[in-house]
């Protein structure tokens, strides 16, 4: 049977550019783009869709028969923390009607966005492994960690085939991200190729682990097309990319721009930062479904600023 696929948040950072990718494989008319917003960034058939009316969903699903959920709507860590309760409520409310109307409508795939915001103080930072105790500093990794669980129930109970991913800080081109911690190293690209200072809200030596656009969505579908009898994590999966400081970042843009500036002003997400992994051991999601990144530091940062230049001119 060929699949029809319902991306709901379509319009974020990780949306934009998944639901493009998904319609080059499996074709326009087999995926619909949702969010509570209409966009005019998608060719194709988009669906204003709030997540949180549990009939809304179900009617989707019905009309176009769809065979594969993508839930991506969520409120992220540091916006969260501005709204403790209603971001718990907005993520963890969105994510029991996806799960129940992909039950009840006999779905045969979803996939939830985790993040290594689902770790906390107790693990260790380097090389964080997939098995740890998670215990999370922001109310977005509390969703997170929920997420994962009722992934497995619903896997366990029902057999509903859920799939996840913990995705590092995404850097990406095509799209901007929205209230994370990770933030930062998107939008002092944004600076760099304006040749604008970047005040930088985490400290110089803030390691965190992030991953380039094009291998995050590479990953999201090697896990969405492997073989459900490979896939031994049915909560959510570690996957590296890269890590790498914010002096680490500025330095290598200072290669392609010598007059580039940063500054540090750290503020609340400094807190975050300190809270999460600096690097990932992502061990099972290699055997399972051979995961292997493409990008580092250097040809993500040369792609990112070839791509953000208007004339494609900057020749490092
Ligand atoms: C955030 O910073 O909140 C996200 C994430 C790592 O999940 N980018």
């Amino acid at each position: 049977m060929t699949d029809t696929i319902l991306i709901i948040g379509a319009n974020g950072q990780l949306g934009t550019v998944l639901t493009k990718s998904l319609q080059n494989a499996y074709g326009l008319d087999r995926v619909i783009a949702s969010d509570i917003h209409r966009s005019t960034s998608f060719e194709g058939r988009f669906e204003i869709l709030d997540a949180n009316q549990f009939e809304a969903i179900m009617e989707c699903l019905v009309k176009y028969k769809i065979t594969q959920v993508y839930h991506l709507a969520a409120i992220l860590s540091a916006n969260g923390e501005k709204r403790p309760i209603p971001t718990w409520n907005l993520n963890m409310n969105t994510y029991f009607n996806v799960l129940e109307a992909a039950r009840l409508a006999e779905v045969s795939k979803v996939f939830f966005p985790s993040s290594i915001a689902v770790f906390g103080d107790h693990i260790p930072k380097i090389y964080t492994p997939q098995n740890g105790t998670l215990i999370p500093s922001t109310v977005y990794g509390m969703s997170k960690v929920a997420g994962e669980n009722w992934s497995h129930y619903y896997f366990k109970r029902y057999g509903l085939d859920v799939r996840s991913i913990r995705y590092p800080g995404i850097i990406g081109y095509q799209s901007l991200p929205g209230g994370g911690t990770t933030d930062y190293a998107v939008d002092i690209f944004h600076k760099a190729v304006a040749h604008q200072v970047f005040e930088c809200f985490l400290k110089p030596d803030a390691m965190l682990p992030m991953i380039y656009m094009d291998d995050a969505i590479r990953a999201t579908m090697e896990l969405m097309e492997a073989p459900s009898q490979n896939i031994s994590v049915r909560t959510g999966y570690n996957v590296a990319g890269m890590s790498f400081t914010p002096a680490e970042l500025a330095q290598v843009i200072t290669g392609f721009f010598s007059d580039f500036k940063i500054s540090y002003q750290p503020d609340f997400r400094q807190n975050i930062a300190d809270s999460w992994p600096e690097s990932i051991d992502d061990t099972p999601a290699q055997k399972d479904w051979n995961w292997k990144p493409a990008f580092d530091l250097m040809t993500m940062t040369r792609d990112m600023i070839k791509q953000l230049t208007p004339d494609n001119s900057i020749k490092p």
